[in-house]
């Protein structure tokens, strides 16, 4: 993820007064504290991410493929090419989630490998694969928790307008039913979009991600775009699947400080663009009348049909939600320049709009930071939960992702001692816990990622696994934070 905090000028007044109200609260630092029967305990990972085998059994070229290819996209000039070679290490890597005592492991279907086009009928060997995956997970007593769109689009299909057109929503349908009908015997939850945020505003407006359009209407079409196709999925998937599979989205929510006079007004503008304008449509069958009106001067949502709103606005068993990090805005005038979505899922996203008088711009928080420069923020989870479970009360919630970036370093005796991986997750575990306790109904949680892997515009340079991989050898091995958490999920508490 292309990460620019600009404007680092806030003032030291305001960043002391933070750090003033979080003084005196707990640090999350707590073992112990013993989770409820039946929650899942999981792991997640993306297939351009882990997968390679890029061009094998059929498989087509995504907008991943194209866009990691053009020179200065992505840092080194990585490729998923080979990525963990996981496509081809299949047998090993469910081993290594049997012996961690994974209860679920969250991957994604790889589009372009079920249909390379993302048009016709279904490719067999694609097929194969994932049906593999998922015998090899029931096998092993593992829930196989299956994400349709973790972005990698079929290029062809961005080739004809991508996310910004229609079309491919009516196509994402088509591939839903594919793979209903081929896996929705044995997935045990299906989620259709993985975080659509960073699809339609990093890949269509900021251009850190692939497609890397900058084209602020565009990247509206392709929020509206993606909301129809998440409902139009579920109704796919509902009909083709024969076993009792639960339903999910995972949103990526923005937890949200403001600093300065007018930072109520940048809140709620932030919370419009990036929260509400799935949370609004799909959990409520509206578009936020604020979130029409501050966009104005891009679109007039003329893209919006009728009978969407009813499409979109389908019941969901849980509301998958990812959380790294708070995100601090400020309001400020006098925007001559477009600027539109700068920064990182985690703080993302300097939003003016062409026209607008007043910018939101993202400034820097205190840290301590993750290696992406990510504020480590247990709180803002416990706060998301509370948040989300009093704005919808009848949702049950699962976290889909959380995890961490770090420098990691081999001991001599080839073990990973990642002390600040392992420390972030007790802390987030802890918070989760604090939630669960004031009456949230939080299903489970899902580390990210299982292994150090692609990750986007960073490559390879990011590590986020409790299972270090070497890239060069492509050996997996378990890092202290995964031997942390196996003894999490035996116990079922946090360990200590
Ligand atoms: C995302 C994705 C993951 C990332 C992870 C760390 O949220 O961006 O779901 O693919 O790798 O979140 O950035």
């Amino acid at each position: 993820m292309t990460q620019v905090q600009h404007h680092l000028d806030t003032p030291a007044s305001q960043i002391s007064n933070r750090v003033a109200v979080t003084q005196g609260r707990p640090d999350y630092r707590d073992s112990g504290l013993v989770f409820p029967v039946g929650f899942t305990f999981g792991s997640a990972t993306a297939s351009y991410q882990v997968e390679g085998a890029a061009s094998e059994d059929g498989r087509g070229p995504s907008i991943w493929d194209t866009f990691s290819k053009t020179p200065g996209k992505v840092w080194n000039g990585d490729t998923g090419d080979v990525a963990c070679d996981h496509y081809h290490r299949l047998d090993e890597d469910l081993d290594l989630m049997a012996s961690l005592g994974l209860d679920a492991y969250r991957f994604s279907i790889a589009w372009p490998r079920i249909q390379a086009s993302g048009r016709g009928p279904a490719n067999q060997a694609g097929i194969d694969f994932y049906s593999r995956l998922v015998d090899g997970l029931l096998e092993r007593g593992i829930k196989p928790v299956a994400t349709l769109y973790h972005w990698d689009l079929p290029q062809p299909l961005e080739d004809l307008g991508g996310w910004a057109s229609r079309a491919t929503a009516d196509a994402f349908e088509d591939y839903a039913a594919i793979v209903g009908t081929a896996l929705g015997d044995r997935v045990h939850t299906w989620t259709t979009l993985n975080e659509p945020w960073c699809s339609a505003y990093l890949g269509y407006g900021q251009g850190g991600h692939a497609p890397g359009r900058h084209e602020p209407a565009a990247a509206l079409a392709a929020v509206h775009h993606l909301n129809l196709a998440h409902g139009r999925a579920l109704t796919a998937l509902r009909a083709t699947s024969t076993g009792t599979p639960e339903y999910s989205v995972t949103l990526n929510f923005h937890v949200l400080r403001g600093v300065g006079e007018g930072a109520p007004e940048a809140i709620r503008r932030i919370d419009g663009l990036a929260n509400r304008a799935f949370t609004g449509p799909m959990l409520r069958g509206e578009y936020p009348a604020d979130l029409l009106e501050d966009t104005a001067s891009v679109t007039d949502w003329s893209f919006v049909q009728d009978g969407d709103l009813a499409a979109i606005h389908q019941p969901i068993d849980v509301l998958g939600v990812n959380y790294y990090s708070t995100a601090t805005v400020r309001l400020w005038d006098g925007v001559s320049e477009k600027q539109m979505n700068d920064g990182h899922k985690g703080a993302a996203g300097g939003t003016a709009w062409p026209g607008s008088d007043q910018a939101v711009e993202f400034v820097e928080q205190p840290g301590p930071y993750t290696a992406m420069g990510w504020n480590i923020a247990p709180e803002g989870l416990e706060e998301l939960l509370l948040s989300l479970s009093e704005q919808f009360p009848d949702q049950p919630l699962m976290i889909t992702e959380n995890g961490a970036a770090f420098e990691d370093e081999v001991s001599e005796d080839g073990s990973v001692p990642d002390v600040e991986r392992l420390d972030y997750l007790r802390r987030h575990f802890t918070a989760a816990h604090r939630a669960l306790s004031q009456g949230v109904d939080l299903r489970g949680y899902f580390v990210w990622s299982l292994l150090d892997n692609f990750e986007w515009g960073y490559g390879y340079a990011k590590r986020f696994g409790i299972v270090r991989v070497d890239f060069e050898t492509l050996e997996r091995t378990v890092k202290d934070s995964g031997h942390w958490y196996a003894d999490l999920v035996r116990e079922r508490a946090i360990p200590a």
